[in-house]
């Protein structure tokens, strides 16, 4: 525990006679300095005093003089240690008494030098008790107000974590995330990239905040993806965009150059699998509690983070194919279902179509089975590319394609499944530095408005147009019409 700087050695006598007074000061010798008080001058009267003295002595006689409301307010003050100075013959005070009247002890005269001692001896063992129990005091309060606080921030990183949970999707985790750090300070942006190991994905996912202006999403994809290009120490290549969930605090943010950025890399078991940036305006400083909070609460993100990555490979797997990376024929029969009732209820307009190249067979005979797969790769991008973001694209099986096309009526998808054939036979697919030779024929079906064809229905017609195109002499379209009985001529 703490010592006291100096040691204490000041002395009170309260109205001491002159005598009584010269004696004091004989028998305490030079370390101690006895100043005489007259009552008004006390503390307890409200006089405020420069040094407070740890022995006041009081003779009886001024005891005996003082109203009740003087002694019990020098028994309310936790100053100095007092004692009572009395006669040689005075009647013995009982213990009790000298202790409810706030006494240490009595002093009686004649005042000489061991006697005075013990006396001033105990009284500053009292003070450094005192002392002691002070400070010990005092670090119980800093303790239980230090406990609070990380009570509170325990708390507080416990409903992050709760809130961030809730959800499977980046950007819900993220922008609740902000919501709940916006608690701490006023920050501005929580941003991510996200990237699966690179056989499963290539492409770098960024979660951009919806405040930003062009110049600002450059800005920050920039940032988040120098910053995953240093983590991984390689370039990383093609990135997606997707911006951030309503739910943001309004108005827009600050470019990375005019903010403080705080970059968290994110990692389970070793490995990196992104890169979190939450960041405020530049002129609001941070203490270092909020800092360790800030880490803490993105450490705790990283794992509802992982796990929304987890519950996103498991999707991809379950609805993509992995060699062409198109969505899968079971994705693609769920999609068609929708579409259909879509068609149905509203009247819209749907076709179908089936894709199947020309004598796979023989360019994997020819060519290896790994140039087929090329094949199968490069045809999946082409007509990716060709098709408009709504409309479906999916591998069918094997060496066959199909395209979902909502709102395009029989001509539209005609013309553009001949675009695509001329495409496929335009285009130069080589292999091991061999040129391969690549033809399609492609079965169209489609329903017009409110045309009750069901699923089973519709993919047999592209079938039996597909077969047609096969036995018409290949790289060719054919077209089924719809046989059943439209619902107007019902
Ligand atoms: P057609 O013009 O009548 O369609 O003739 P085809 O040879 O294309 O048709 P067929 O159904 O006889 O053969 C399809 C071939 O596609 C057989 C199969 O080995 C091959 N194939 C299916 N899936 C894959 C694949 O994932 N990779 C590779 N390399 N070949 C595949
Ligand atoms: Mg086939
Ligand atoms: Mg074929």
């Amino acid at each position: 525990l703490k010592k006291t700087a100096e040691a204490p050695s000041l002395i009170w006598g309260l109205e001491l006679s002159r005598s009584d007074l010269a004696d004091l000061r004989a028998a305490v010798g030079d370390g101690y300095t006895i100043v005489n008080k007259q009552v008004p001058e006390l503390p307890i009267y409200g006089r405020t005093q420069s040094e407070e003295p740890f022995l006041l002595i009081v003779p009886s006689r001024v005891w005996n003089r003082l109203p009740d409301s003087s002694r019990e307010a020098l028994s309310r003050w936790d100053g100095p240690s007092r004692v009572l100075l009395q006669n040689k013959n005075a009647r013995t005070t009982a213990p009790d008494d000298l202790v409810s009247q706030g006494f240490l002890t009595t002093l009686r005269r004649p005042l000489v030098g061991p006697k005075v001692s013990d006396v001033i001896y105990r009284a500053l063992e009292v003070k450094s008790l005192y002392d002691d129990i002070y400070d010990m005091t005092r670090e119980i309060i800093l303790e239980r107000e230090l406990l609070s606080r990380k009570t509170d921030q325990l708390m507080f990183l416990n409903r992050l974590l709760a809130r961030a949970t809730q959800s499977l999707d980046p950007g819900e985790i993220l922008v609740r995330a902000l919501q709940d750090m916006r608690m701490l300070a006023p920050f501005s942006a929580l941003q991510a990239v996200l990237w699966e190991p690179e056989d499963l994905e290539p492409e770098m996912q960024l979660h951009l905040s919806r405040n930003l202006d062009e110049t600002g999403r450059e800005e920050w994809t920039e940032e988040l993806l120098a910053g995953a290009e240093k983590l991984l120490g390689r370039d990383v290549g093609s990135y997606t965009v997707t911006e951030l969930p309503d739910g943001e605090p309004q108005g827009g943010i600050l470019s990375p150059l005019e903010s403080q950025v705080t970059l968290m890399p994110m990692q389970t078991a070793g490995e990196h699998f992104g890169i979190m940036a939450i960041s405020m305006d530049d002129a609001h400083k941070l203490d270092k509690d909020q800092i360790q909070t800030i880490r803490a609460a993105l450490n705790h993100l990283v794992l509802a983070m992982k796990n929304a990555q987890l519950y996103r490979q498991v999707r991809i797997k379950a609805e993509y194919d992995g060699l062409t990376r198109l969505n899968n024929r079971q994705s693609f029969e769920d999609r068609l279902m929708e579409e259909l009732q879509r068609s149905h209820r509203y009247g819209f307009d749907l076709s179908l179509m089936l894709i199947d190249l020309d004598h796979f067979k023989r360019i994997n005979d020819l060519h290896g089975h790994q140039a087929g797969d090329y094949v199968l790769r490069e045809v999946g991008a082409l007509l990716t590319k060709a098709m408009r973001k709504t409309d479906m694209v999916a591998r069918y099986g094997g060496e066959e394609f199909v395209i979902i096309l909502p709102h395009t009526s029989e001509g539209q998808a005609w013309a553009l499944a001949e675009r695509l054939r001329l495409r496929i036979a335009a285009h130069r697919f080589a292999f091991a530095g061999k040129a391969i030779k690549v033809t399609s024929s492609i079965g169209v079906t489609a329903i017009g408005a409110s045309s009750l064809t069901r699923r089973d229905d519709l993919l047999r017609q592209a079938d039996a147009a597909l077969y047609q195109a096969k036995s018409g002499g290949r790289n060719l379209v054919c077209i089924c019409r719809d046989s059943l009985p439209d619902t107007a001529e019902m």
